[in-house]
């Protein structure tokens, strides 16, 4: 399993891991997973050409079967040798709720590789006072110190944003709070770092250890100061249109109301795939924070007349906030563009209930 907060890099380093196992040979199944369904995270790892499942509507702590079953699909489709999945940003309590149940009671079948939760550097910086700047609430910080709490590898990714002095206060911050995890530094971007860090997550197993302890009272209310929405979107016009204008004026406008608002962006990412091609073709932009650029990580060979737009959209807000403000940018697409929302769903997740809780392997 690949962790971290919203935005951190999780599908990047998946994407990166999984090429990195196929280019020596292993076969990958990729499992994505998110409190809603149509997800951004999917149409990318598919767009790479990954045999990818993903499990909507819940975190795979509460839909651990899903996660058994997804991994089973996966399994009779392409026997894959090995399997990397992509928690929920905002969750946590991984080890007690998926690895140590899944070593327990499927402990034949898999060997579980050393957890690793994956750090944006900005936002980590925000979050233990290191540096001022858009941050989230309280009971949000408690998840994301939770997060960090249980790694066996904490991962600071996005080096190359960061100066080497910010980075070092960083790292030392990393290693002072949480001792029992090491601390590596990646640019999965820039392809630093990954050799080290992928290494030490397949050749080793996972050290069994007294897991944390969480108040599942203060995760339920900090999940729940995230709103959620996730929403497809169906974009034509007759004499074509280019997929990055339309994503960055989208993104554009949803950033600067927001911004406005004063709800905190943990991610908004969109991708749009044209309708017609060979499926593989995608456009992506994310922006992980409202204090940022929107980035454009993929594009379009050249004009499309129609495509499908998803819009994953996690921030500190509340949930209508975030409807409106989609559904004013959409509406605020050029006069030539048409576009029929297919379907959104808007929410505060709920009070995670997982399925097991396995405290101590022994
Ligand atoms: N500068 C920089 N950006 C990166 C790097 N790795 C990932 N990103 C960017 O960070 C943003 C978020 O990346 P994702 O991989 O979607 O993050 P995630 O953790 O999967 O996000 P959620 O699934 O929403 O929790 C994207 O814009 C990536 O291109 C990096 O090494 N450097
Ligand atoms: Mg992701």
């Amino acid at each position: 399993m690949i962790g971290g907060f919203l935005g951190a890099g999780k599908t990047t380093s998946v994407a990166a891991l999984a090429q990195h196992l196929s280019d020596g040979g292993q076969k990958v199944g990729l499992i994505t997973n998110d409190q809603g369904r149509e997800l951004v995270d999917t149409a990318m790892l598919r767009a790479k050409g990954f045999a990818t499942e993903e499990i909507p509507g819940g975190c795979f702590c509460c839909r651990f079967n899903s996660l058994v079953d997804a991994a089973g699909k996966l399994t009779e489709q392409s026997r894959p040798d090995v399997f990397i999945a992509e928690p929920v940003g905002s969750c946590t309590d991984l080890v007690a709720t998926v690895t140590y149940p899944l070593r327990r009671i499927y402990g034949e079948d898999f060997s579980i590789a050393p957890l690793s939760v994956l750090v944006d550097p900005i936002r980590a910086a925000r979050i233990f006072d290191l540096s001022d700047g858009g941050n989230f609430s309280e009971k949000v910080i408690y998840i994301y110190h939770k997060q960090l709490e249980e790694a066996d590898l904490i991962v600071i990714n996005k080096t190359d944003l960061l100066e080497t002095d910010a980075l070092a206060d960083l790292r030392d911050k990393l290693a002072k709070e949480f001792p029992d995890a090491k601390v590596l530094q990646v640019s999965v971007r820039n392809n630093e770092g990954l050799e080290d860090w992928f290494g030490r997550i397949t050749d080793a197993e996972q050290i069994a250890r007294t897991v944390m302890e969480v108040d599942y009272n203060i995760y339920a209310e900090g999940e729940a100061l995230l709103g959620w929405l996730n929403a497809t979107v169906q974009l034509s016009a007759r004499d074509g249109f280019e997929a990055k204008a339309v994503l960055q004026q989208l993104a554009g406008d949803i950033q600067n109301e927001l911004q406005e608002q004063s709800a905190e962006i943990a991610h908004l990412k969109m991708t749009l795939s044209p309708d017609t091609g060979l499926g593989r073709e995608v456009a992506i932009i994310n922006l992980v924070r409202n204090d940022f650029v929107p980035e454009l990580s993929a594009d379009l060979a050249g004009p499309i007349e129609s495509g499908q737009l998803i819009i994953n959209l996690r921030a500190e807000g509340d949930p209508e906030l975030l409807r409106q403000t989609v559904e004013n940018a959409a509406a605020n697409a050029p006069t030539d563009l048409t576009t029929k929302l297919d379907h959104l769903e808007h929410f505060r997740p709920g009070k995670p209930e997982p399925t097991h809780r396995v405290t101590d392997l022994m």
